[in-house]
């Protein structure tokens, strides 16, 4: 559909493209460009509030750096080509890699950014012409252990309740998250309960602007979680104060716990939290009539990230809080479509709605909904192993919104690994940093230009509506993929709009069959499971029994494991990364915007001033961090914010934290350690 041209102002209503939140914002479009954002009042969500971000999403749409042209590289240069050219060649290229390579050549990285239906017909795509489940999403570095601990523990990866639900709750307790930065307008619910009396304590190493809201901060050595949630759970069993109830009706293997955590009764040494302040967070936890956990990164993005994850499943069914309002388990899921992109079956081992692909009858099921035969069973390379097999097994990538030359582990090893390839596909908005690798690039629509959906962090799947044309000859990402799909003789994936390729998705998905788009004409949408159009979909999981296959929720005895690296001699300091308000990721749209990055215009450094007076350094003066893998410079910010010996700094910039971090994974997940490694500090010399 093309807009009509008017000079009008129109205000289309759709979804914010930044964090899993998913606020509800009007577009103000005028002579067929965005001029702004005006907030949605009608939604429930954020009830016509926005962040920084939110509120300057508009202005890096019509950037005077878009792609506008599909490009390919000659001569180590990138040339304009038209459409038929670029995509007879990928086309080409990618045939060519499976015949002589087979399923297992190529590797397909979608984003997390874009909209559900590119995602669907995305994995649709992969694994119909090239019969392979090589294919992921950003999901893999973020809330991967989500994923997979909270279906080990629960029976499925997702949050259990919504954001609105924390006003329900006696204690909220947030673990390795920083929801005021992070995700603000679910940092609202949590200062609304805080307003209403409702304890909230924070669980971070760091203080971060969270952990200024809190009641109380707990803060304890990076990255020894389960230590110090073990130490809580062998206190709260031997004072009598975990739900025998809930434990007997409802969950298995408790016993396992119970012995592990009786070497936990005083682990100071391990977490750095002296025994009273353990007790005290303990029993302030099991005391609660109604407490929820929310967290985030803080727990994931380490090699024990799915113990992690399961410890705090561990502790919540210990003092029964699952399955009713104000309660639960809530990973705030980070982009705003992540939750979105592992529901479509942009995963290595599930099509849309978590339908494994090892079950035959699911093969067989989707054979015969897409036309073709000989689906794969096999799991799929995960996205940062597939960077590991690049030149080996792997040949060709297809990365469609995503930038790992910024953003995965260790960039110079991304880096070198993707020179190694025959050929890389790179689909953007913009010429990213990961772009400079590809062989051809192809420029997408970004969220103002397409009709689509964003599933939230609370299951909550939002219209994302187009409100101008793309620039240049720039195309819709799924008008991108039909057309690669005609080329390989597809006879499916002719479903031109976004309602099209929603409606395919849940024609085969019966989870989320009733989440139509004439219902998501309603601000408040519908909340998947959802699986018939009169259900009214499901906002609180788990309520009389858990999915997994007996019902029964699973208690995991879990041991405390050290991060992959830790720090020595030659690297003393442990360097801990995360996020600020004004960023987002690689800056590719925040970075275009002049008020946010007129907040921050480059990468710092926060350590503690004892360390900083200890090597002479002086706030604001120049530092380089080096570690294993790399080095970078950026500028030292001094205070008490972080504890001796530990440094944090933001991921948001180009050769910044990345040329760092360790690319050890967590052997459940394949989550990389993004926020743990060994560093040193030095100062540079005559830089001021
Ligand atoms: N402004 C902004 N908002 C965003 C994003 C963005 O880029 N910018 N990205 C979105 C995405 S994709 C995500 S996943 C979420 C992430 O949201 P969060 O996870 O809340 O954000 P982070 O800043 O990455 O990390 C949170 C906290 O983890 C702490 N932490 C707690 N425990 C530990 C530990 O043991 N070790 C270490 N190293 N750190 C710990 C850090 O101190 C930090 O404050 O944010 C989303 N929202
Ligand atoms: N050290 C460290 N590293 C981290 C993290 C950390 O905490 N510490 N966090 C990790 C986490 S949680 C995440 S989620 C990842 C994020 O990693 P990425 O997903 O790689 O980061 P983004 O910068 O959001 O990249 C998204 C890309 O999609 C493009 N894009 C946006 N919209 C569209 C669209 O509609 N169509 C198309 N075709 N392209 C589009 C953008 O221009 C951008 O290039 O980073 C991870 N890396
Ligand atoms: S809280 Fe998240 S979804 Fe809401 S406006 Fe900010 S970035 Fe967008
Ligand atoms: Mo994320």
């Amino acid at each position: 559909m093309t807009t009509k041209p008017t000079s009008l102002v129109r205000y289309i209503q759709t979804t914010c493209p930044y964090c899993g939140v998913g606020c509800a914002l009007n577009l103000v479009v005028k002579n067929e460009k965005v001029v702004g954002v005006e907030p949605c009042k009608r939604s429930p969500i954020n009830e016509g509030k926005l962040c920084p971000k939110g509120v300057t999403c508009w202005e890096s749409v019509h950037s005077p750096d878009r792609l506008v042209s599909p490009l390919i590289k000659k001569n180590g240069s990138f040339v304009e080509a038209s459409w038929d050219e670029a995509l007879d060649l990928v086309a080409k290229k990618l045939k060519e890699t499976w015949d002589k390579y087979g399923s297992r050549g190529l590797g397909f990285h979608t984003s997390c950014r874009t909209v559900n239906e590119d995602c669907y017909i995305f994995q649709k795509f992969a694994r119909c012409a090239f019969k392979t489940n090589n294919v992921d999403n950003c999901a893999r570095i973020c809330h991967g252990p989500s994923v997979a601990g909270l279906s080990l523990s629960f029976g499925s990866g997702a949050a259990t309740n919504g954001f609105e639900d924390a006003l329900n709750s006696d204690l909220i307790l947030m673990w390795g998250s920083n929801a005021m930065e992070a995700h603000p307008l679910a940092g609202r619910r949590v200062a609304q309960a805080k307003m209403k009396g409702i304890p909230v304590l924070v669980v971070d190493p760091r203080f971060s602007t969270t952990a200024h809201i809190a009641d109380t901060w707990y803060q304890f050595n990076p990255s020894t979680h389960i230590a110090l949630i073990n130490s809580m759970m062998y206190w709260i069993i031997k004072e009598g104060k975990h739900d025998k109830k809930f434990i007997e009706d409802r969950t298995e293997h408790f016993e396992d716990l119970k012995k592990v955590v009786e070497n936990y009764k005083d682990a100071e040494k391990i977490h750095g939290v002296p025994l009273e302040r353990v007790k005290e967070l303990a029993f302030r936890y099991a005391d609660a009539k109604n407490a929820v956990i929310i967290y985030c990164l803080g727990i994931t993005e380490l090699t024990t990230g799915t113990d992690n994850v399961r410890s705090l499943g561990n502790l919540a069914m210990l003092c029964g809080n699952i399955g009713r309002e104000g309660v639960g388990v809530n990973p705030l899921r980070g982009q705003n479509n992540v939750q979105g992109a592992c529901d479509m079956g942009a995963y290595p081992n599930v099509y849309s709605g978590y339908q494994k692909c090892e079950v035959a009858e699911n093969r067989a099921k989707m054979e015969k909904a897409w036309g073709v035969t000989d689906l794969p069973d096999w799991y799929g390379v995960t996205l940062t192993e597939q960077i590991n097999q690049c030149g080996n097994e792997i040949k060709a990538l297809y990365m469609l919104g995503i930038n790992p030359a910024v953003t995965y582990p260790d960039s110079n090893h991304v880096k070198r690994q993707l020179e190694k390839l025959d050929f890389l596909v790179v689909q953007d908005i913009f010429m990213t940093e990961t772009c400079q690798y590809a062989d051809v690039i192809l420029p997408g629509a970004c969220f103002a230009e397409k009709d689509g959906t964003f599933t939230s962090a609370e299951r909550r799947v939002n219209r994302v509506r187009k409100a101008v044309n793309p620039p240049g000859q720039a195309k819709e990402d799924i008008w991108i993929i039909a057309e690669l799909a005609k080329r390989f003789g597809l006879k499916t994936f002719n479903l031109p709009t976004g309602k099209d390729v929603w409606d395919d998705m849940r024609a085969v998905t019966p989870s989320m069959f009733g989440c139509t788009y004439e219902r998501m004409e309603k601000p408040e949408s519908t909340i998947w499971p959802c699986p018939t159009v009169d259900h009214p979909g499901t906002p609180i999981l788990h309520r009389e029994k858990f999915a997994t296959p007996n019902g029964k929720g699973q208690f995991f005895g879990l041991e405390y494991k050290p991060p992959a690296e830790v720090a020595d001699k030659e690297y003393p300091f442990t360097l801990m990364t995360g996020r600020l308000i004004f960023h987002y990721h690689s800056r590719t749209q925040t970075g275009r915007c002049g008020a946010l990055d007129y907040e921050v215009p480059a990468s710092y450094v926060q350590m503690n001033t004892s360390d900083a007076n200890r090597l002479g350094i002086v706030q604001g003066e120049k530092v380089l961090l080096k570690s294993r893998r790399g080095q970078t410079e950026t500028v030292a910010w001094v205070g008490e914010d972080v504890a001796p010996g530990v440094l944090y700094m933001s991921m948001h910039f180009a050769e910044g934290v990345n040329n760092l971090t360790n690319t050890a994974l967590d052997p459940l997940s394949k989550m990389p350690e993004l926020k743990h490694c060994a560093v040193s500090v030095g100062k540079i010399a005559g830089g001021k």
